[in-house]
């Protein structure tokens, strides 16, 4: 029987927490709770279809997107598992414009979760994998107070862990603290998830680009070209790529991770910002990516060096294997006078 066998998500996390003799334990509880979390949405997730919490709420979320019942009941599970445990001090949501804070009736912790608890949800009613996605931080504000917005605006960089479940044809939870990166399956038949990717590596050079290309016109001029350049033939460079793009960030970042392979949401000559937000998506899946060997920018730095400014800012994204991350950046400085004259003329 394959050690994996029994390696659960709990014990891996002892596990990894004994080789810091300083650790208390707190974020062995913390993953733990989330990983009960992402049970119980998992289950929701995969009967959505059976029961009526398909659809929508009727009310917009902080974005004006419309809510799902499925993403209020993620966002629920998630606030009512995390805050019971005395471990985080404050929360921040995708769906909730303000931070959350810990009720009163339970202990304030040193720990910040950031989470965006369900990516995606305009696939749910077509069946196609989505996600949870999770960032935590230590406190920098006061110990033993309720935590405060500056707890939660913290550069990438500084993440004690991330992580994401795809809730697809099985339930996968990836985290990382830094020290490699590591998937476990959820085992249905008794709810625990073992160990089934460790040591996630992603592959230095790829043969997949993911990026909606509906959006083609309004690109940056030099990524014009680099899609172009996928698109040619040249066996030397394993060249064409192949286009792979699910339209849930969670369940292309995944593929990729294992595949190889860049995905990208760029700002265009309508989003400046581009789509996907800094802190719910980008920067857990950058700590991620970068925790596995690839690579995260926003076109002009490093991820996670950007210095938030607000809860739900929102950045340009490259994101996955270095080699493709290096070549696009390249393509897009040689043709970057260009699309100052470009952007200059579309506005
Ligand atoms: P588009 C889902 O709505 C999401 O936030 C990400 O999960 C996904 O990568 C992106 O938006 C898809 O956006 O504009 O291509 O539909």
């Amino acid at each position: 029987m394959s050690e994996y066998r029994f390696m659960t998500l709990a014990r891996h996390i002892i596990e990894g927490e004994r080789k810091h003799p300083e650790a208390t334990g707190e974020l062995s509880k913390l993953l733990s709770d989330l990983s009960l979390a992402a049970k119980v949405i998992s289950l929701e997730v995969n009967k959505a279809g059976l029961v009526d919490i398909l659809g929508f709420t009727g009310h917009n979320n902080i974005h004006g997107e419309k809510v799902k019942k499925l993403d209020m009941f993620a966002h629920d599970m998630l606030l009512r598992a995390m805050e019971y445990g005395g471990h985080l001090c404050v929360m921040a949501s995708e769906e909730e414009e303000d931070i959350i804070h810990i009720s009163p009736h339970y202990k304030v912790g040193k720990y910040v979760l950031l989470f965006d608890p369900l990516d995606g949800s305009s696939n749910i009613d077509v069946n196609i994998s989505i996600g949870t996605i999770f960032s935590i931080y230590k406190r920098i504000s006061a110990e033993g107070k309720p935590g405060l917005i500056e707890d939660c605006l913290q550069q990438g960089i500084k993440q004690i862990a991330a992580g994401y479940v795809v809730y697809g044809s099985s339930t996968i939870l990836v985290y990382t603290t830094g020290e490699g990166v590591h998937g476990f399956t959820l085992d249905p038949s008794f709810g625990e998830f073992l160990l089934s990717h460790e040591k996630i590596r992603t592959p230095k050079k790829s043969r997949i680009y993911s990026i909606n290309e509906g959006n083609y016109l309004y690109w940056h001029p030099g990524l014009k070209k680099f899609i172009k350049y996928l698109q040619e033939e040249d066996e030397n460079s394993g060249r064409p790529y192949s286009s792979r793009y699910i339209g849930s960030m969670v369940a292309d970042i995944h593929r990729n991770l294992l595949y190889g392979g860049i995905f990208m949401y760029p700002s265009d000559s309508r989003n400046p910002k581009g789509k996907l937000r800094l802190m719910y998506e980008c920067n857990p899946m950058a700590f991620i990516v970068e925790a596995a060997g690839g690579m995260a920018t926003n076109g002009k730095q490093r991820i996670l060096e950007i210095q938030p400014e607000s809860l739900h800012e929102r950045t340009p994204i490259f994101i996955g294997s270095q080699a493709e991350v290096k070549t696009v950046m390249d393509f897009m400085a040689k043709e970057e006078v260009n699309n100052e004259a470009y952007i200059s003329n579309k506005i």
